[in-house]
């Protein structure tokens, strides 16, 4: 009996703690917890790609630590800056406090360095998302990490489940990254492998197989040459690696799977630029959840992944084979690769494995009728007169929304219940998705915010609507209220367009089940529809290209609530004493740490602050380009050519000295430019200043110019400068052009003329045309900064200035052959 009892008691004591861990776990009242985790933001050195770099991880780890929580946990993330500078976190595709959302200078201000900063929110939503740097480049050196939410119960049934965290890495700062794109908008371009040049062109127009498909392919490249486009913009920057949770294709992740697990893939898209291609070869893979939200299953043998965006699949392990993930980067330089084996030791061919198809060459659309592409707004009752009037007060060029609500009848406000969306073109890439529960009301009223993507690229200045975030106010929003983007891409690349904080409904024809996003990418010419509703409320939230450098270069908007936004941003916090990050730099999770409430601000009155609140600051900028040339059949001769712009993108400060020529260690022709620059537009800049003559003359002066520089259609790099001097007007014009024969292999031809109104004898300046100058210059473009060059140059001079020339006893035309180099700093 007393055993009995005492084994009816142990019993007890093992069932009741099991029960109540049991409905601990069931019952979703108590599903949810308080959870605390500690984030160290530090440096660490890295070498992906066989230099030795400095980088910025989590917790040491790049990616940063996997978070995972539950829905409904009301969660504490206290991260520690250990750099030195300032850092913020952003929790990309959650909704939360506007004050949680981690964009520097937007919602809160940056977290000092030895500072801390908590972020505190409840998970109201379940799904695959991330978090990364909102602060500067700092997303391209390593923070970011994967950000996982637990829904109560799932609805699809796996047995393992994998992030796979897909990034991208250079080996130079991405400071200078951004520095070098502002050089040349392609600085980078001769790096990729596809390239628009005449071999190219050549070899395709061989292959085409219809004499139809040839003459496409000659008047998409003579149309990419009238517009000034390349048929090949798919990457901005040539990456040296690319990581698969943080492993680069030498050393590639691999994790333990068995025969028979169904496998759930998180993909997450943290390339700050790079878009993925990706499959899995000899498998099906099932699409269930993107972007944080389940929809109808479907299958797919390869996807794209853009930066910021996530896709969930399923993968069925059938064989004891490895099973290859291989992520490419869509301009083919190169792949992310990992694996699942059904053994550790098994050995991986990852070799095996065929690269995609090459994309075709792209051509632009613009100002071309679309099929089938049909604008619900521009049809019937355009909402941009009634807009213009309320958007008066907003420097918005090109931005069609009504800040005036009052008025429904007015027609940006329209009502378009029962719209057929399905008669729009929709990306190809969203065409599957389906909601897999009602996500929206689709009869809804909605305003519209048209979004023109743009940008002046050479330049390497991106837009919303024709300005760059730093030119522009922040647009505003009313509570409530139902907001429709258009985007519409006018550039020859695809933009992952981000809103923070809230669900876009992509608009592709499924109505109530419209698919909910917060990343949507555009592909080019494309024109893309996307509804949300403003249903936070207050604040300020973030809308931005998720390609890090377009976002850097312009391409953002802050999004403020009308009449409920704050002039005061949320600080940082000293740490006082026991910094867990001053111990050894591992993962610190669940560790209590207790910060002073009072340093986040209550709530401002709202007033309209001073300057609107600017993620990205303009910035300025330098470039200079030295070209030196040794003449070969004039010893001790040579000739350079300098240029230097110094300023922000718009206003520069141009310095210039247009082929000098030295001779024996006299200076033969020399003059400098020192002018003011001023951007216009994207092809043409105008200039004007002074203008320093060495020689040619007996006495050097100074004179005043003015001038236009440029690129016409067909790339022709046009040059027209005119000066005054002792009554005479002079006109010096260069036109040229650089023709891309192969991939690091170009012709330069041009040709320069001078013309004056009168002879200033003792300048050397002759009455009429005193001379032509022409260049023939095949150069080898070694690396995006540095080519050797073979140049003829043959100058002829005509009527006074011959005559001029002929009375000093020197020559009236000059034949030069040179060998040199070209430099951009
Ligand atoms: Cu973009």
């Amino acid at each position: 009996m007393k055993d009995f009892l005492r084994s009816i008691f142990y019993k007890l004591i093992y069932i009741v703690p099991v029960l109540f861990l049991y409905s601990f776990l069931y019952s979703p009242s108590v599903f949810a917890a308080n959870r605390t985790v500690d984030l160290v933001v530090a440096y660490k050195t890295v070498d992906f790609a066989g230099k030795s770099m400095q980088a910025i991880a989590v917790n040491n780890q790049i990616p940063g630590p996997t978070l995972r929580f539950n829905e409904g946990d009301h969660i504490t993330i206290n991260v520690y800056n250990q750099l030195d500078k300032g850092t913020t976190i952003h929790w990309h595709g959650l909704l939360l406090p506007w004050k949680m959302d981690g964009v520097e200078y937007v919602t809160q201000e940056p977290i000092a360095p030895g500072e801390v900063f908590r972020y505190e929110f409840t998970l109201n939503q379940s799904g695959t998302y991330w978090y990364h740097a909102h602060a500067g480049l700092q997303e391209q050196q390593g923070l970011y990490g994967a950000f996982v939410i637990d829904p109560p119960s799932s609805r699809f049934a796996y047995t393992k489940d994998y992030t796979i965290v897909l990034s991208d890495w250079i080996n130079n700062a991405p400071e200078r990254v951004l520095a070098n794109l502002k050089k040349e908008g392609d600085y980078y371009s001769t790096k990729f492998p596809l390239q628009a040049s005449l071999q190219r062109f050549l070899s395709d127009y061989e292959a085409a197989a219809t004499q139809q498909a040839k003459d496409q392919l000659k008047s998409t490249y003579k149309m990419m040459q009238d517009m000034r486009m390349s048929i090949y913009d798919i990457s901005d920057v040539a990456y040296d690696t690319f990581l698969l949770n943080g492993q680069p294709p030498t050393k590639p992740w691999k994790a333990p799977v068995k025969v028979g697990d169904t496998v759930r893939l998180r993909f997450i898209g943290a390339g700050a630029s790079t878009f993925f291609r990706v499959k899995i070869p000899n498998t099906k893979m099932q699409m269930v959840h993107v972007q944080g939200n389940d929809i109808v299953p479907y299958e797919v043998d390869d996807f794209t992944i853009a930066p910021g965006e996530t896709y969930d699949v399923l993968v069925k392990i059938q064989k004891n084979t490895p099973y290859i993930i291989y992520a490419e980067s869509a301009d083919t330089l190169g792949a992310a690769l990992g694996a699942l084996v059904t053994d550790m030791s098994q050995p991986v061919d990852f070799k095996s494995v065929p690269p995609f198809p090459e994309p075709q060459p792209q051509m632009s659309h613009a100002g071309m009728d679309m099929p089938g592409m049909k604008m619900p707004m521009a049809s019937s009752n355009t909402p941009r007169n009634a807009n213009a009037q309320a958007m008066s007060g907003m420097d918005m060029p090109g931005m069609k929304m009504p800040m005036n609500s009052s008025t429904p009848s007015n027609a940006s406000t329209q009502t378009m219940p029962g719209m057929d969306m399905s008669s729009m073109q929709m990306p190809s890439k969203y065409a599957k998705l389906r909601a897999v529960e009602k996500t929206n009301d689709p009869n809804k009223p909605v305003e519209i915010i048209e979004m023109r993507l743009n940008g002046y690229m050479g330049r390497y200045i991106w837009f919303l609507n024709g300005l760059p975030e730093y030119k522009a106010k922040p647009i505003l929003i009313q509570a409530g209220k139902r907001y429709r983007f258009i985007f519409i891409n006018e550039t020859m690349m695809h933009h992952p367009m981000h809103l923070h904080g809230h669900w876009m409904y992509l608009r592709n024809g499924n109505g109530a089940y419209d698919p909910r996003v917060h990343t949507i990418d555009v592909a080019p010419n494309e024109t893309v529809t996307a509804d949300f509703d403003a249903t936070e409320g207050e604040g300020h939230w973030y809308f931005h290209c998720h390609n890090l450098y377009h976002m850097m270069a312009g391409m953002a908007r802050p999004f403020y609530y009308e009449g409920n936004y704050s002039t005061a941003l949320p600080t940082s916090t000293p740490i006082s004493q026991n910094f867990p990050g001053a111990r050894a730099g591992g993962p610190q999770t669940d560790r209590r740490f207790v910060l002073d409430r009072s340093a986040i601000p209550a709530d401002e009155p709202s007033a309209l602050p001073a300057h609107s609140t600017t993620a990205h600051p303009m910035g300025h900028y330098f470039m200079a380009a030295l070209d030196l040339g040794g003449v070969v059949n004039t010893p001790n001769s040579f000739r350079t050519t300098f240029e230097s712009l110094i300023g922000s993108d718009y206003n520069k400060l141009q310095l210039f000295m247009n082929d000098a020529e030295f001779n024996n260690g006299k200076v033969e022709n020399a003059d400098l430019d020192i002018f003011y620059w001023r951007m216009i537009n994207e092809f043409w800049a105008v200039k004007g200043g002074v203008n320093y003559v060495y020689r040619p003359t007996d006495t050097p002066y100074w004179q005043p110019g003015i001038g236009i520089e440029g690129v016409a259609p067909y790339f022709i790099d046009t040059d027209v400068r005119a000066y005054w001097h002792s009554g005479a007007g002079k006109l010096d014009i260069e036109l040229g052009r650089d023709t891309q024969l192969m991939r690091l292999f170009f012709l330069r031809t041009s040709v320069r003329g001078m013309v004056a109104t009168k002879t200033v004898e003792h300048d050397q300046i002759g009455s009429g045309l005193n001379f032509m100058e022409y260049k023939v210059r095949p150069f080898w473009q070694v690396l995006p900064n540095l080519a050797f060059f073979v140049e003829w140059n043959y100058t002829d001079y005509y009527g006074a200035a011959r005559n001029i020339l002929l009375s000093n006893d020197e020559a009236t035309s000059e034949n030069a052959w040179s060998i040199g180099f070209s430099v951009l700093f």
